[in-house]
Protein backbone atom coordinates (compact mmCIF):
# COMPACT_ATOMS: atom_id res chain seq x y z
CA UNK A 1 0.00 0.00 0.00
CA UNK A 2 1.41 3.50 -0.83
CA UNK A 3 1.15 5.29 2.12
CA UNK A 4 2.87 2.74 4.23
CA UNK A 5 5.47 2.42 1.92
CA UNK A 6 5.92 5.47 1.55
CA UNK A 7 6.21 6.12 5.48
CA UNK A 8 8.79 3.85 5.16
CA UNK A 9 10.90 5.76 2.62
CA UNK A 10 10.67 8.75 4.61
CA UNK A 11 12.41 7.41 7.60
CA UNK A 12 14.87 5.84 5.48
CA UNK A 13 15.63 9.13 4.07
CA UNK A 14 15.40 10.86 7.75
CA UNK A 15 17.74 8.46 8.62
CA UNK A 16 20.35 8.81 5.88
CA UNK A 17 20.19 12.08 6.31
CA UNK A 18 20.92 11.99 10.37
CA UNK A 19 24.00 10.20 9.45
CA UNK A 20 25.37 12.02 6.51
CA UNK A 21 24.59 14.93 9.06
CA UNK A 22 26.59 13.31 12.09
CA UNK A 23 29.41 11.68 9.98
CA UNK A 24 30.31 15.42 8.37
CA UNK A 25 29.58 17.49 11.07
CA UNK A 26 26.54 19.14 9.85
CA UNK A 27 23.24 20.56 10.83
CA UNK A 28 21.05 17.73 11.51
CA UNK A 29 18.08 20.08 12.39
CA UNK A 30 15.60 18.04 9.53
CA UNK A 31 15.41 21.13 8.10
CA UNK A 32 17.13 19.34 4.47
CA UNK A 33 17.01 20.72 3.34
CA UNK A 34 9.21 24.30 -13.59
CA UNK A 35 8.54 24.74 -14.83
CA UNK A 36 7.97 21.69 -16.68
CA UNK A 37 4.96 19.28 -15.63
CA UNK A 38 5.91 16.57 -17.62
CA UNK A 39 7.15 13.03 -16.33
CA UNK A 40 9.42 10.77 -17.17
CA UNK A 41 7.09 9.04 -20.17
CA UNK A 42 6.07 13.15 -21.87
CA UNK A 43 9.11 13.93 -22.90
CA UNK A 44 11.81 12.39 -25.19
CA UNK A 45 14.02 10.65 -22.75
CA UNK A 46 17.56 12.59 -23.69
CA UNK A 47 15.35 15.97 -22.35
CA UNK A 48 14.13 13.68 -19.24
CA UNK A 49 17.50 13.16 -18.22
CA UNK A 50 17.98 17.02 -18.73
CA UNK A 51 14.96 17.85 -16.39
CA UNK A 52 14.09 14.74 -14.47
CA UNK A 53 16.22 16.20 -11.39
CA UNK A 54 16.42 20.00 -11.78
CA UNK A 55 14.46 21.94 -9.39
CA UNK A 56 14.21 24.86 -11.70
CA UNK A 57 13.25 23.56 -15.14
CA UNK A 58 10.76 20.68 -13.37
CA UNK A 59 7.71 21.67 -11.20
CA UNK A 60 7.33 18.19 -9.65
CA UNK A 61 11.55 17.69 -9.19
CA UNK A 62 11.49 21.11 -6.80
CA UNK A 63 9.92 19.39 -4.13
CA UNK A 64 12.92 16.95 -3.64
CA UNK A 65 16.36 18.42 -5.24
CA UNK A 66 18.18 21.19 -4.24
CA UNK A 67 19.90 24.21 -6.41
CA UNK A 68 23.25 25.94 -5.29
CA UNK A 69 24.21 29.63 -6.60
CA UNK A 70 27.98 30.82 -5.98
CA UNK A 71 28.47 34.60 -6.27
CA UNK A 72 31.62 34.74 -8.73
CA UNK A 73 30.54 36.97 -10.86
CA UNK A 74 30.32 40.48 -9.34
CA UNK A 75 30.37 42.91 -12.78
CA UNK A 76 27.77 43.56 -15.10
CA UNK A 77 27.56 45.04 -18.31
CA UNK A 78 24.54 47.23 -18.48
CA UNK A 79 22.14 48.70 -15.93
CA UNK A 80 18.06 47.46 -15.26
CA UNK A 81 16.12 49.98 -13.75
CA UNK A 82 14.63 47.14 -11.15
CA UNK A 83 18.56 45.93 -9.73
CA UNK A 84 20.82 47.58 -7.13
CA UNK A 85 23.57 45.26 -6.36
CA UNK A 86 24.86 47.24 -3.56
CA UNK A 87 21.79 46.13 -1.20
CA UNK A 88 22.85 43.30 1.05
CA UNK A 89 20.96 42.15 3.40
CA UNK A 90 21.13 37.85 4.51
CA UNK A 91 16.89 37.87 5.07
CA UNK A 92 16.99 39.67 1.27
CA UNK A 93 15.99 37.40 -1.48
CA UNK A 94 15.61 38.51 -5.29
CA UNK A 95 18.50 38.18 -7.43
CA UNK A 96 21.47 40.29 -7.69
CA UNK A 97 21.61 40.19 -3.87
CA UNK A 98 24.35 38.37 -2.00
CA UNK A 99 26.46 38.04 1.17
CA UNK A 100 29.69 37.23 0.03
CA UNK A 101 31.58 36.75 -2.88
CA UNK A 102 33.51 34.13 -4.32
CA UNK A 103 36.61 33.05 -5.85
CA UNK A 104 36.35 30.15 -7.95
CA UNK A 105 38.53 28.03 -6.02
CA UNK A 106 36.61 28.99 -3.26
CA UNK A 107 33.39 28.28 -4.79
CA UNK A 108 34.39 24.83 -5.37
CA UNK A 109 35.34 24.33 -2.15
CA UNK A 110 31.65 25.17 -0.79
CA UNK A 111 30.07 23.14 -3.74
CA UNK A 112 31.86 19.90 -2.45
CA UNK A 113 30.58 21.14 1.45
CA UNK A 114 27.32 21.36 0.13
CA UNK A 115 27.30 18.52 -2.20
CA UNK A 116 28.27 16.31 1.09
CA UNK A 117 25.93 17.69 3.42
CA UNK A 118 22.92 18.36 0.87
CA UNK A 119 22.59 14.91 -1.12
CA UNK A 120 19.81 16.46 -3.12
CA UNK A 121 21.50 19.47 -3.99
CA UNK A 122 21.98 18.99 -8.20
CA UNK A 123 22.57 21.68 -9.51
CA UNK A 124 24.82 24.18 -9.21
CA UNK A 125 23.89 27.67 -10.69
CA UNK A 126 26.03 30.76 -11.71
CA UNK A 127 23.64 33.50 -11.35
CA UNK A 128 25.49 36.86 -10.51
CA UNK A 129 25.34 38.96 -8.00
CA UNK A 130 26.49 40.58 -11.71
CA UNK A 131 26.11 38.94 -15.24
CA UNK A 132 28.13 35.75 -15.25
CA UNK A 133 29.35 36.41 -18.85
CA UNK A 134 30.82 39.87 -18.24
CA UNK A 135 32.66 37.45 -15.99
CA UNK A 136 33.59 34.76 -18.07
CA UNK A 137 37.19 34.06 -16.63
CA UNK A 138 35.90 33.70 -13.17
CA UNK A 139 32.68 32.18 -14.58
CA UNK A 140 33.85 29.28 -16.63
CA UNK A 141 37.08 28.50 -14.06
CA UNK A 142 34.39 27.72 -11.77
CA UNK A 143 32.21 25.41 -13.97
CA UNK A 144 35.57 23.69 -15.03
CA UNK A 145 36.82 23.17 -11.51
CA UNK A 146 33.59 21.86 -10.13
CA UNK A 147 32.83 19.45 -13.32
CA UNK A 148 36.30 17.91 -12.24
CA UNK A 149 35.74 17.55 -8.81
CA UNK A 150 32.27 16.88 -8.66
CA UNK A 151 30.90 15.61 -12.09
CA UNK A 152 27.15 14.45 -11.18
CA UNK A 153 26.36 18.38 -10.63
CA UNK A 154 24.46 19.65 -13.37
CA UNK A 155 25.57 23.34 -14.45
CA UNK A 156 23.12 25.84 -14.67
CA UNK A 157 24.06 29.44 -16.01
CA UNK A 158 21.56 32.69 -16.04
CA UNK A 159 22.74 35.78 -17.89
CA UNK A 160 21.10 39.01 -19.48
CA UNK A 161 21.92 37.56 -22.56
CA UNK A 162 24.20 40.67 -23.65
CA UNK A 163 27.05 38.96 -24.21
CA UNK A 164 26.07 35.09 -24.81
CA UNK A 165 26.50 34.94 -28.66
CA UNK A 166 30.23 35.37 -27.99
CA UNK A 167 30.27 32.53 -25.78
CA UNK A 168 27.96 29.88 -27.32
CA UNK A 169 30.53 27.32 -28.24
CA UNK A 170 32.34 27.71 -24.69
CA UNK A 171 29.12 27.01 -22.65
CA UNK A 172 28.86 23.98 -25.12
CA UNK A 173 32.68 23.16 -24.45
CA UNK A 174 31.83 23.21 -20.91
CA UNK A 175 28.68 20.74 -21.03
CA UNK A 176 26.80 23.88 -19.41
CA UNK A 177 23.32 22.20 -20.40
CA UNK A 178 20.65 24.88 -18.71
CA UNK A 179 20.88 28.03 -19.51
CA UNK A 180 18.52 31.27 -18.55
CA UNK A 181 18.45 34.49 -20.19
CA UNK A 182 16.39 37.10 -18.97
CA UNK A 183 14.39 39.18 -21.77
CA UNK A 184 11.66 41.50 -20.21
CA UNK A 185 10.97 43.02 -24.40
CA UNK A 186 11.21 42.63 -27.91
CA UNK A 187 10.47 46.12 -28.77
CA UNK A 188 13.48 48.40 -27.84
CA UNK A 189 10.67 51.35 -26.90
CA UNK A 190 9.47 48.81 -23.86
CA UNK A 191 13.12 48.31 -23.51
CA UNK A 192 14.19 52.04 -23.04
CA UNK A 193 11.76 51.93 -20.24
CA UNK A 194 13.90 49.27 -17.90
CA UNK A 195 17.06 49.69 -18.96
CA UNK A 196 19.08 53.03 -18.91
CA UNK A 197 21.96 51.65 -20.46
CA UNK A 198 24.44 48.88 -21.77
CA UNK A 199 27.95 48.72 -22.19
CA UNK A 200 28.74 46.97 -25.90
CA UNK A 201 32.23 46.55 -27.37
CA UNK A 202 33.86 48.71 -25.02
CA UNK A 203 30.97 51.48 -25.91
CA UNK A 204 27.67 52.62 -23.90
CA UNK A 205 24.87 52.97 -25.27
CA UNK A 206 21.10 54.79 -23.86
CA UNK A 207 17.90 54.24 -24.85
CA UNK A 208 15.94 52.49 -27.43
CA UNK A 209 19.39 52.19 -29.35
CA UNK A 210 20.57 50.18 -25.76
CA UNK A 211 17.28 47.83 -26.36
CA UNK A 212 17.48 47.43 -29.64
CA UNK A 213 21.09 45.90 -29.13
CA UNK A 214 20.01 43.93 -26.12
CA UNK A 215 17.07 42.60 -27.98
CA UNK A 216 19.09 41.43 -31.18
CA UNK A 217 22.04 39.64 -28.79
CA UNK A 218 19.67 38.25 -26.67
CA UNK A 219 17.06 36.21 -29.74
CA UNK A 220 20.69 35.78 -31.43
CA UNK A 221 21.66 33.85 -28.27
CA UNK A 222 19.02 31.85 -27.57
CA UNK A 223 18.78 30.69 -31.11
CA UNK A 224 22.70 29.14 -31.35
CA UNK A 225 21.71 27.60 -27.86
CA UNK A 226 18.88 25.79 -29.12
CA UNK A 227 20.31 24.61 -32.15
CA UNK A 228 23.03 23.31 -30.44
CA UNK A 229 20.38 21.45 -28.00
CA UNK A 230 21.33 23.20 -24.80
CA UNK A 231 17.82 23.86 -22.64
CA UNK A 232 17.11 27.38 -22.16
CA UNK A 233 14.57 28.97 -19.91
CA UNK A 234 13.65 32.75 -20.65
CA UNK A 235 12.94 34.15 -17.09
CA UNK A 236 10.77 37.70 -17.78
CA UNK A 237 10.41 40.31 -14.99
CA UNK A 238 6.30 41.48 -15.22
CA UNK A 239 6.62 45.49 -14.50
CA UNK A 240 2.74 46.59 -14.32
CA UNK A 241 2.30 49.39 -16.62
CA UNK A 242 5.86 48.52 -18.76
CA UNK A 243 5.70 45.10 -20.44
CA UNK A 244 2.88 43.34 -18.92
CA UNK A 245 1.05 43.20 -21.85
CA UNK A 246 3.99 43.34 -24.15
CA UNK A 247 5.20 39.70 -22.44
CA UNK A 248 2.70 38.12 -24.85
CA UNK A 249 4.33 39.13 -27.58
CA UNK A 250 8.11 38.17 -25.70
CA UNK A 251 6.33 34.66 -25.09
CA UNK A 252 5.78 33.94 -28.94
CA UNK A 253 9.05 35.42 -29.75
CA UNK A 254 11.32 33.10 -27.49
CA UNK A 255 8.79 30.24 -28.10
CA UNK A 256 9.76 30.72 -32.06
CA UNK A 257 13.06 30.22 -31.21
CA UNK A 258 13.32 27.25 -29.38
CA UNK A 259 13.00 28.08 -25.77
CA UNK A 260 11.98 25.28 -23.27
CA UNK A 261 10.24 26.80 -20.54
CA UNK A 262 9.15 30.55 -19.91
CA UNK A 263 8.82 32.01 -15.96
CA UNK A 264 7.59 35.03 -15.97
CA UNK A 265 8.30 36.97 -12.25
CA UNK A 266 7.11 39.68 -10.58
CA UNK A 267 8.84 42.77 -10.17
CA UNK A 268 10.17 43.36 -6.60
CA UNK A 269 10.00 46.61 -5.53
CA UNK A 270 10.75 48.88 -2.41
CA UNK A 271 12.21 52.10 -2.30
CA UNK A 272 14.70 50.40 0.46
CA UNK A 273 15.80 48.69 -2.16
CA UNK A 274 17.46 51.60 -3.69
CA UNK A 275 16.33 50.79 -7.39
CA UNK A 276 15.09 53.00 -9.91
CA UNK A 277 11.89 51.35 -10.03
CA UNK A 278 11.70 51.58 -6.30
CA UNK A 279 12.39 54.90 -5.83
CA UNK A 280 9.76 56.20 -8.39
CA UNK A 281 7.19 54.05 -6.57
CA UNK A 282 6.32 51.37 -9.42
CA UNK A 283 4.36 48.44 -8.27
CA UNK A 284 4.54 44.57 -8.76
CA UNK A 285 1.55 43.07 -9.91
CA UNK A 286 -0.93 41.34 -7.78
CA UNK A 287 -0.97 37.26 -7.94
CA UNK A 288 -4.00 37.67 -10.26
CA UNK A 289 -2.20 39.77 -12.92
CA UNK A 290 0.91 37.38 -12.62
CA UNK A 291 -1.51 34.36 -12.89
CA UNK A 292 -3.50 35.84 -15.67
CA UNK A 293 -0.40 36.72 -17.95
CA UNK A 294 0.88 33.32 -16.68
CA UNK A 295 -2.40 31.64 -18.13
CA UNK A 296 -2.35 33.61 -21.03
CA UNK A 297 0.70 32.37 -22.38
CA UNK A 298 0.59 28.99 -21.41
CA UNK A 299 0.14 27.00 -24.69
CA UNK A 300 2.99 24.55 -26.02
CA UNK A 301 5.64 26.21 -24.28
CA UNK A 302 5.69 25.13 -20.65
CA UNK A 303 5.20 28.34 -18.03
CA UNK A 304 6.97 28.29 -15.13
CA UNK A 305 5.08 29.25 -11.61
CA UNK A 306 7.65 28.04 -9.06
CA UNK A 307 10.23 30.43 -9.19
CA UNK A 308 11.73 31.95 -5.90
CA UNK A 309 13.53 34.63 -6.81
CA UNK A 310 16.69 33.61 -5.11
CA UNK A 311 19.55 35.52 -4.06
CA UNK A 312 23.05 34.83 -6.57
CA UNK A 313 24.08 32.56 -3.06
CA UNK A 314 21.36 31.12 -2.17
CA UNK A 315 21.41 26.97 -1.28
CA UNK A 316 18.67 24.47 -0.38
CA UNK A 317 15.63 23.94 -1.74
CA UNK A 318 13.53 26.49 -3.65
CA UNK A 319 11.99 28.58 -1.12
CA UNK A 320 14.86 27.63 1.46
CA UNK A 321 17.78 28.98 2.08
CA UNK A 322 20.76 27.58 3.85
CA UNK A 323 23.31 30.18 2.55
CA UNK A 324 24.19 31.14 6.12
CA UNK A 325 25.23 27.17 6.97
CA UNK A 326 28.25 27.74 4.15
CA UNK A 327 30.19 30.95 4.83
CA UNK A 328 33.76 31.21 3.87
CA UNK A 329 34.34 31.36 7.84
CA UNK A 330 32.42 28.08 8.24
CA UNK A 331 34.37 26.61 5.27
CA UNK A 332 37.72 27.35 6.89
CA UNK A 333 37.72 24.78 9.29
CA UNK A 334 35.75 22.17 7.72
CA UNK A 335 36.88 19.30 6.39
CA UNK A 336 34.67 18.03 2.95
CA UNK A 337 34.97 14.57 1.83
CA UNK A 338 33.09 14.22 -1.49
CA UNK A 339 31.10 11.01 -1.27
CA UNK A 340 29.64 10.24 -4.42
CA UNK A 341 28.40 6.39 -3.21
CA UNK A 342 26.37 8.90 -0.16
CA UNK A 343 25.21 10.73 -2.80
CA UNK A 344 23.88 8.56 -5.54
CA UNK A 345 22.70 6.01 -2.13
CA UNK A 346 20.44 9.19 -1.15
CA UNK A 347 18.83 10.12 -4.14
CA UNK A 348 17.83 6.73 -5.18
CA UNK A 349 15.46 6.82 -2.26
CA UNK A 350 14.21 10.30 -3.60
CA UNK A 351 13.62 8.89 -6.68
CA UNK A 352 11.23 5.97 -4.81
CA UNK A 353 9.61 7.87 -3.10
CA UNK A 354 9.09 10.17 -6.46
CA UNK A 355 7.31 7.41 -7.59
CA UNK A 356 5.12 6.26 -5.03
CA UNK A 357 4.02 9.84 -4.78
CA UNK A 358 3.04 9.38 -8.58
CA UNK A 359 1.57 6.18 -7.98
CA UNK A 360 -0.22 7.61 -5.22
CA UNK A 361 -1.59 10.91 -6.96
CA UNK A 362 -3.07 8.27 -9.86
CA UNK A 363 -4.76 6.33 -7.25
CA UNK A 364 -6.85 9.48 -6.06
CA UNK A 365 -7.38 10.41 -9.71
CA UNK A 366 -8.68 7.47 -10.88
CA UNK A 367 -11.59 7.95 -8.09
CA UNK A 368 -12.51 11.03 -9.68
CA UNK A 369 -12.82 9.83 -13.26
CA UNK A 370 -16.49 10.20 -14.86
CA UNK A 371 -16.66 13.72 -12.32
CA UNK A 372 -18.18 16.16 -14.38
CA UNK A 373 -18.50 18.90 -12.04
CA UNK A 374 -16.47 22.23 -12.98
CA UNK A 375 -15.88 23.70 -9.79
CA UNK A 376 -12.29 24.75 -8.83
CA UNK A 377 -10.55 25.65 -5.50
CA UNK A 378 -7.66 26.53 -4.52
CA UNK A 379 -5.88 24.93 -1.40
CA UNK A 380 -2.66 26.17 0.41
CA UNK A 381 -0.34 23.80 1.58
CA UNK A 382 2.46 24.13 4.34
CA UNK A 383 5.54 21.98 3.32
CA UNK A 384 9.19 21.77 3.86
CA UNK A 385 9.67 19.72 0.94
CA UNK A 386 9.61 16.18 0.26
CA UNK A 387 6.21 16.45 -1.61
CA UNK A 388 4.62 15.92 1.42
CA UNK A 389 2.06 18.11 3.88
CA UNK A 390 4.92 18.17 6.72
CA UNK A 391 4.87 21.78 8.22
CA UNK A 392 3.41 23.13 10.88
CA UNK A 393 1.34 25.73 10.49
CA UNK A 394 2.79 28.52 12.78
CA UNK A 395 6.39 27.92 10.99
CA UNK A 396 5.74 28.19 7.38
CA UNK A 397 7.28 30.83 5.56
CA UNK A 398 5.36 30.11 2.65
CA UNK A 399 2.61 28.48 1.22
CA UNK A 400 2.50 26.50 -2.14
CA UNK A 401 -1.04 27.05 -3.85
CA UNK A 402 -2.90 24.18 -5.89
CA UNK A 403 -5.84 24.73 -7.91
CA UNK A 404 -7.59 21.48 -7.76
CA UNK A 405 -10.48 20.39 -10.00
CA UNK A 406 -12.07 17.63 -11.47
CA UNK A 407 -8.77 16.82 -13.67
CA UNK A 408 -6.34 17.17 -10.92
CA UNK A 409 -4.11 19.16 -8.58
CA UNK A 410 -1.80 22.15 -10.39
CA UNK A 411 0.43 23.80 -8.95
CA UNK A 412 0.35 27.72 -9.31
CA UNK A 413 2.38 29.24 -6.96
CA UNK A 414 3.36 30.62 -3.61
CA UNK A 415 2.77 32.67 -1.29
CA UNK A 416 5.69 34.40 1.12
CA UNK A 417 4.27 34.85 4.73
CA UNK A 418 5.38 36.09 7.88
CA UNK A 419 6.19 33.07 10.78
CA UNK A 420 2.69 33.21 12.83
CA UNK A 421 4.70 31.43 15.75
CA UNK A 422 7.50 33.44 17.60
CA UNK A 423 9.24 32.23 20.44
CA UNK A 424 6.61 30.14 21.24
CA UNK A 425 3.58 32.20 20.56
CA UNK A 426 1.56 33.17 18.33
CA UNK A 427 2.23 36.46 16.08
CA UNK A 428 -1.61 38.13 15.84
CA UNK A 429 -0.20 40.99 13.09
CA UNK A 430 1.70 38.10 11.07
CA UNK A 431 -2.01 36.03 11.20
CA UNK A 432 -3.95 38.66 9.62
CA UNK A 433 -0.83 39.16 6.80
CA UNK A 434 -1.22 35.41 6.40
CA UNK A 435 -5.70 35.50 6.42
CA UNK A 436 -4.71 37.95 3.42
CA UNK A 437 -2.07 36.22 1.84
CA UNK A 438 -4.41 32.75 1.96
CA UNK A 439 -7.78 35.15 1.09
CA UNK A 440 -8.51 33.13 -2.41
CA UNK A 441 -7.56 29.60 -1.25
CA UNK A 442 -10.92 27.59 0.54
CA UNK A 443 -8.60 25.65 2.54
CA UNK A 444 -4.79 25.10 4.31
CA UNK A 445 -3.22 21.47 4.44
CA UNK A 446 -1.14 21.61 7.09
CA UNK A 447 0.98 19.08 9.46
CA UNK A 448 -0.57 20.54 12.94
CA UNK A 449 -2.46 23.85 13.58
CA UNK A 450 -3.08 25.32 17.17
CA UNK A 451 -7.00 26.56 18.31
CA UNK A 452 -6.85 29.91 18.20
CA UNK A 453 -5.13 30.13 13.90
CA UNK A 454 -7.80 27.26 13.29
CA UNK A 455 -10.45 29.43 14.34
CA UNK A 456 -9.05 32.74 12.96
CA UNK A 457 -8.98 30.76 9.63
CA UNK A 458 -12.46 29.26 9.79
CA UNK A 459 -13.78 32.80 10.86
CA UNK A 460 -12.09 33.98 7.71
CA UNK A 461 -13.93 30.84 5.24
CA UNK A 462 -10.62 29.30 5.05
CA UNK A 463 -11.11 25.43 6.13
CA UNK A 464 -8.24 24.52 8.10
CA UNK A 465 -7.14 20.62 7.98
CA UNK A 466 -4.94 18.47 9.73
CA UNK A 467 -6.00 15.07 8.76
CA UNK A 468 -3.25 14.70 5.71
CA UNK A 469 -0.40 15.74 7.65
CA UNK A 470 2.89 13.74 6.41
CA UNK A 471 0.84 12.98 3.70
CA UNK A 472 2.04 13.67 -0.28
CA UNK A 473 0.18 16.80 -1.57
CA UNK A 474 -1.20 16.26 -4.24
CA UNK A 475 -2.85 13.01 -3.48
CA UNK A 476 -4.27 14.95 -0.20
CA UNK A 477 -5.13 17.77 -2.65
CA UNK A 478 -7.54 15.90 -4.64
CA UNK A 479 -8.88 13.90 -1.60
CA UNK A 480 -9.43 16.98 0.28
CA UNK A 481 -11.31 18.19 -3.31
CA UNK A 482 -13.76 15.01 -3.24
CA UNK A 483 -14.62 15.63 -0.43
CA UNK A 484 -15.23 19.29 -0.74
CA UNK A 485 -17.71 18.05 -3.86
CA UNK A 486 -19.66 15.69 -1.94
CA UNK A 487 -20.48 18.10 1.02
CA UNK A 488 -21.27 20.24 -2.28
CA UNK A 489 -23.51 18.03 -3.58
CA UNK A 490 -25.09 16.73 -0.68
CA UNK A 491 -25.76 20.58 -0.13
CA UNK A 492 -24.17 20.58 3.29
CA UNK A 493 -22.02 23.58 1.93
CA UNK A 494 -22.49 25.93 -0.77
CA UNK A 495 -19.69 26.62 -3.21
CA UNK A 496 -18.32 29.81 -3.17
CA UNK A 497 -15.64 31.71 -5.30
CA UNK A 498 -12.90 33.01 -2.87
CA UNK A 499 -11.85 37.11 -2.24
CA UNK A 500 -8.45 38.01 -3.46
CA UNK A 501 -5.28 37.71 -2.24
CA UNK A 502 -2.89 40.28 -1.16
CA UNK A 503 0.42 38.53 -1.60
CA UNK A 504 3.71 39.69 -0.24
CA UNK A 505 6.47 39.30 -1.86
CA UNK A 506 10.02 40.84 -1.53
CA UNK A 507 9.03 42.01 1.69
CA UNK A 508 6.20 44.04 0.49
CA UNK A 509 2.60 43.53 -0.21
CA UNK A 510 3.08 44.03 -3.93
CA UNK A 511 0.04 44.74 -5.22
CA UNK A 512 -1.77 47.12 -3.16
CA UNK A 513 -0.21 50.31 -4.63
FE1 LIG B 1 19.84 28.85 -10.41
FE2 LIG B 1 18.42 29.81 -12.29
FE3 LIG B 1 19.84 27.65 -12.73
FE4 LIG B 1 17.71 27.56 -11.21
S1 LIG B 1 17.50 29.56 -10.06
S2 LIG B 1 20.65 29.64 -12.30
S3 LIG B 1 17.73 28.01 -13.36
S4 LIG B 1 19.72 26.72 -10.74
FE5 LIG B 1 15.27 28.88 -10.36
FE6 LIG B 1 15.92 30.65 -8.58
FE7 LIG B 1 13.86 31.11 -10.14
FE8 LIG B 1 16.27 31.18 -11.10
S5 LIG B 1 14.02 29.47 -8.66
S6 LIG B 1 15.51 32.56 -9.61
S7 LIG B 1 14.52 30.13 -11.98
FE1 LIG C 1 21.40 43.63 -12.17
FE2 LIG C 1 21.32 41.41 -13.64
FE3 LIG C 1 20.31 43.71 -14.60
FE4 LIG C 1 22.96 43.40 -14.34
S1 LIG C 1 21.58 42.25 -15.70
S2 LIG C 1 21.77 45.20 -13.76
S3 LIG C 1 23.06 42.18 -12.45
S4 LIG C 1 19.53 42.51 -12.82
Amino acid sequence: MPTANLSSHTVRLDELMQKIAKHKGCSSSGKTGCGSKAGSGDLPPEIWEKVKNHPCYSEEAHHHYARMHVAVAPACNMQCNYCNRKYDCANESRPGVVSERLTPEQAVKKVLAVASAIPQMTVLGIAGPGDPLANPDKTFKTFELVAKAAPDIKLCLSTNGLALPDYVDTIQKFNIDHVTITINMIDPEVGAEIYPWIFYRHKRYRGKEASKILSERQLEGLEMLTERGILCKVNSVMIPGINDQHLVEVNRAVKARGAFLHNIMPLISAPEHGTVFGLRGQRGPTAQELKALQDKCEGEMNMMRHCRQCRADAVGLLGEDRSQEFTLEKLRTQEVKYDLATRRAYQELVEQERKAKAQAKQQELQALAGTRSELKILVAVATKGGGRINEHFGHAKEFQIYEVSATGAKFIGHRRVDLYCQGGFGEEDALSTILQALGDCHAVLVAKIGGCPKAELKAAGIDPVDQYAGQFIEQSAIAYFKEYLAKVERGEIEHRARGDAQIRQGGLLAGVA
